[in-house]
């Protein structure tokens, strides 16, 4: 007899597989098969399966696809078709969108061309994503919270891709498909902006992601901590607060004064994580556009040191 569960202590029970609801649903798109896994079980669910791709998910998994390869071959052909240069210099490859001077016209074939063909592949993978992500919540009678979220997600991707290179009349401004490239883009910003330490969305931002860590650290770790008393029965515990509730606020209580409830720690965490992206979108859609140079601004309102 298991009394204690957690991560640590876990007890896999395996049952007939959990197919989901079936009324009202067109059922032709979901997958049948399931499987179980020990190992798998470890860590969350031993059980695998069924999969729901629906039309949503074929048309973003075969665009995903799309962009995807389109990147692998410009990588592919920057590799001279050597896969040893490819294995070696995977990292330093980057698909460029096109150099400023093209501003927001279509650049030719190998100068940016194949940018911006492969993101436009990537927004359709990701919007009909977004769209998957309503869609199977509407058919399980969800709430619509995780497709707000990654809206919050698509909005940052949005303004670094699409929004601001559109204001700022060049694609050029957007950001390549690359690992070293991107994180050069990314140092490249900053400077050319004045440091983004001094923007004050950049620091929100870093506050909610921060934040967000700190949370969710908080959060499991208290559940954790009463699961011996049934607090992972989060549900149960919102409806009927039981003694693993009691603990887990009261500890919170003596230890800062003030504790969340069981159902308001999600509602803290769905925001810290919805705002980073949220502030960091508009952050980075006032840089260039509305404020040129983040430390002027700063200088200028007070806050930086006047050289
Ligand atoms: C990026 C967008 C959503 C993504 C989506 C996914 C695919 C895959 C594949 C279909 C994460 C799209 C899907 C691509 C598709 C298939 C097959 C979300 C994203 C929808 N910063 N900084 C932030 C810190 C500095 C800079 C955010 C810390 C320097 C720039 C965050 C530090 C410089 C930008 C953050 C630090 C600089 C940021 C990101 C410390 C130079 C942004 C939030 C301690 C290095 C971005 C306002 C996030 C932003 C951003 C943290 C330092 C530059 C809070 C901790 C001073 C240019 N920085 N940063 O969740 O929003 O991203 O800025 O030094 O654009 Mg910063």
């Amino acid at each position: 007899m298991a009394e204690y569960q957690n991560i640590f202590t876990q007890v896999q029970v395996q049952g007939p597989p959990e197919m989901g609801m079936v009324e009202d649903v067109d059922l032709r798109e979901r997958g049948k098969s399931t499987s179980f896994s020990n190992l798998f079980g470890w860590f969350g669910n031993a059980q695998l399966g069924p999969f729901y791709l629906g039309g949503w998910g074929v048309v973003s998994l075969a665009t995903g696809i799309i962009w995807f390869v389109m990147v692998g071959a410009s990588y592919w052909q920057q590799a001279g078709y050597n896969p040893a240069v490819f294995m070696r210099d995977l990292f330093y490859f980057s698909l460029e969108p096109p150099p400023a001077e093209y501003g927001l016209s279509i650049p030719p074939w190998n100068d940016g061309f194949l940018w911006l063909l492969a993101s436009f592949f990537l927004l359709i993978s990701v919007m009909t994503w977004w769209a998957r992500s309503y869609v199977l919540a509407q058919q399980l009678k969800m709430g619509k919270h995780v497709f707000w979220a990654f809206g919050a997600a698509i909005w940052l991707f949005l303004v670094l891709g699409l929004f601001r290179p559109i204001l700022m009349g060049s694609w050029s401004e957007a950001v390549p498909y690359g690992i070293f490239s991107h994180l050069d883009w990314t140092l490249t910003f900053s400077v050319v902006h004045g440091n983004l330490f001094y923007n004050p969305f950049h620091a929100l931002s870093i506050v909610f992601l921060y934040g967000s860590t700190l949370l969710f650290a908080m959060h499991g770790a208290t559940i954790l901590a009463v699961s011996r008393f049934g607090g992972d029965r989060e549900l149960e515990q919102i409806a009927d607060r039981g003694t693993a509730s009691e603990r887990a606020a009261l500890f919170w209580r003596w230890t800062m004064g003030f504790n969340a409830t069981m159902e308001g720690i999600h509602r803290w965490a769905w925001w810290f994580a919805v705002l980073t992206c949220i502030t960091g979108g508009i952050g980075i859609l006032l840089s260039g556009t509305v404020v040129d140079n983040w430390y002027v601004w700063a200088q200028d309102h007070g806050y930086a040191p006047l050289d």
